[in-house]
C-alpha cells in the first residue's frame, strides 16, 4: 500500500496558534505527539470507529478518546438521549433522578460497589479514594506500583505511567516532599517487594492502590496469582485494596478486571467510559468505608458540576449498550484478531514483538519479551515505537501517540477495519 504523504496543512496552522495559548498547545500533554514527533492531528469531527481531521484526513481510531468511545464515538443513541436532557438544562446543583439510575446500574455491575460518589474525572476519584483510604483506615501511607497513573493529583505523581512516563519527567516538581514521602512504590507483579514494604511499615500503610491491568505503562496484565496475593496480602495487614478501574472499568468485562479475574477489593474507581465521553469519575466500594464521605460521614469530597444530568445520561445510556447481550464476545473477538495479527506480521517482518489483549484493551512492545512491569517496558524500543505509530498515522491508522498507553476497540469497529489495520501495519513494518 503506498501512501501520499498526509497533508496536514491545517492541523499545523491551528496547532501553531494554539501553542501561543496553551502550554504545549493542548489541554493534556500526551496529545502533544512529544514521544513520537511530528505534527499532533487537529480532530474536526469524531462517529464510530472514525476520526477526521481539519484537513480532511479520515482514520481508524483506536485512542477512542482515551476510553470512553467504547460503544464508539458520538453513538447516535447517546447523541439522541443527551439532546433530550439538554432540553431539561445542563446542570441542576441539587439531587437527580439521573445519578440514583446511573448508581443502581454501577453498583449492580462491579462486584466492590455497594456505595458511589459521582466526580468529574479519574483524578478526582483517585484523589477521593486515597483520602478516604487513610481516613477509614488512619494510615497515612500507600503503596501505588511503578509505571501505573492514577491521575495527576500529588500524592501519586511518583514514578508514574501515562504521560509523565511519555514525558520522561522525573516526579513531577511542585510536588512537596512531603506529600509524596507517604506514596510507597513497588515493580508491578511483584509480590515480594510488597510484602517487604508492610514489613517496613508495620501498621502504618492505609492500602494498595493499582490498575488491576496496567494501560499507563502500555499494556501490562497481572502474572497469574498476582491480584489474589495483594488480596491477601493487604487482608493480612489491615490495609485496603483499591482497584483503579478507571480504564478497564466496563471495558475488559462489564464488571471490569474484579469480574474478570474474580478478585474483589475494598474499593474501585472508575472514569471514562461510565460518562460516556461526557466527564464522570466515581469511587465506591464497601458500605461501611463509604458510610465516612460527607455528609454521611466526616470525610469531605465536593465538586459543582459532580453528576450532573447531562454526563448521567451519557453515561447511563452507554452502559446500556454495552448490557446487550453479545458486547462482550464480540469486542473479544475483534481485538483477538488485531492483537493475534499485529504478532503475526511483526515476527513475518523481523521485528520483535510482544502484547496480547483483554476484551477491548490492547497494547504490544517492540521487544522480544515478555513485559512484566514498567522497568521492562522502558527496555522496548521506543524509537521504533515512533516510526511505526507515524506509519501507522499515514495509512490513516490513528494509535495512542506514546509506548505508555494501551490501544481501544469499539463496539463500532468492523472486522473490515481490522483487516484494514493489519494490512497497514504489514506495511509499515515491512518499511522500518
Ligand atoms: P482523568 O483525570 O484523566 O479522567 O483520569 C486519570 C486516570 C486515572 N486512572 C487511570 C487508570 C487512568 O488511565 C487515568 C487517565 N488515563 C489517561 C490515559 N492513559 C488519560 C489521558 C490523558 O491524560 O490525556
Amino acid at each position: 500500500m503506498s501512501t501520499t504523504p498526509l497533508n496536514t496543512t491545517k492541523s499545523e496552522e491551528i496547532f501553531a496558534v494554539a501553542q501561543t495559548l496553551m502550554p504545549g498547545g493542548v489541554s493534556s500533554p500526551v496529545r502533544a505527539f512529544k514521544s513520537v514527533g511530528g505534527q499532533p492531528i487537529v480532530f474536526d469531527r469524531v462517529q464510530g470507529a472514525y476520526i477526521w481531521d481539519v484537513d480532511g484526513n479520515q482514520y481508524i481510531d483506536y485512542v477512542g478518546t482515551w476510553g470512553p468511545a467504547i460503544c464508539g464515538h458520538a453513538h447516535p443513541e447517546v447523541i439522541e438521549s443527551l439532546q433530550a436532557a439538554l432540553e431539561k438544562g445542563t446542570s441542576f446543583g441539587a439531587p437527580s433522578v439521573l445519578e440514583n439510575v446511573l448508581a443502581e446500574m454501577v453498583i449492580d455491575a462491579v462486584p466492590s460497589i455497594q456505595m458511589v460518589r459521582f466526580v468529574n474525572s479519574g483524578t478526582e476519584a483517585c484523589m477521593a479514594v486515597l483520602r478516604l483510604m487513610r481516613a477509614f483506615t488512619e494510615r497515612e501511607k500507600v503503596i501505588k506500583f511503578e509505571g501505573c497513573y492514577h491521575g495527576h493529583a500529588d500524592m501519586f505523581l511518583v514514578k508514574a505511567g501515562s504521560g509523565v512516563a511519555t514525558l520522561g519527567l522525573p516526579d513531577s516538581p511542585g510536588v512537596p516532599k512531603a506529600v509524596t514521602s507517604s506514596t510507597l512504590t513497588a515493580p508491578f507483579n511483584d509480590l515480594e517487594a510488597v510484602k517487604a514494604l508492610f514489613a517496613e511499615h508495620p501498621g502504618e500503610i492505609s492500602g494498595v492502590i493499582l490498575e488491576p491491568v496496567v494501560g499507563n505503562a502500555g499494556f501490562i496484565p497481572p502474572d497469574a496469582g498476582f491480584l489474589e496475593g495483594l488480596r491477601v496480602i493487604t487482608k493480612e495487614n489491615g490495609a485496603l485494596l483499591v482497584f483503579d478501574e478507571v480504564m478497564t472499568g466496563f471495558r475488559i468485562a462489564y464488571g471490569g478486571a474484579q469480574e474478570k479475574f474474580g478478585v474483589t477489593p475494598d474499593l474501585t474507581t472508575l472514569g471514562k467510559v461510565i460518562g460516556g465521553g461526557l466527564p464522570v469519575g466515581a469511587y465506591g466500594g464497601r458500605r461501611d468505608i463509604m458510610a465516612m464521605v460527607a455528609p454521611a460521614g466526616p470525610m469531605y469530597q465536593a465538586g459543582t458540576l459532580s453528576g450532573n444530568p447531562l454526563a448521567m445520561t451519557a453515561g447511563i445510556k452507554t452502559l446500556e449498550l454495552l448490557q446487550k447481550p453479545g458486547t462482550y464476545e464480540y469486542l473479544d473477538k475483534i481485538t483477538k484478531k488485531l492483537s493475534e495479527g499485529f504478532l503475526k506480521i511483526a515476527q513475518e517482518t523481523g521485528h520483535a514483538a510482544c502484547g496480547g489483549y483483554i476484551s477491548a484493551m490492547f497494547g504490544s512492545f517492540f521487544t522480544k519479551g515478555p513485559v512484566h512491569n514498567y522497568e521492562d517496558a522502558k527496555k522496548s524500543d521506543l524509537s521504533k515505537f515512533s516510526r511505526f505509530h507515524r506509519g501507522m498515522l499515514e495509512h490513516g491508522i490513528y494509535l495512542a501517540p506514546s509506548q505508555f498507553e494501551a490501544g481501544f476497540t469499539s463496539l463500532a469497529h468492523t472486522e473490515a477495519d481490522i483487516d484494514k489495520t493489519l494490512a497497514a501495519a504489514k506495511a509499515v513494518l515491512s518499511s522500518l
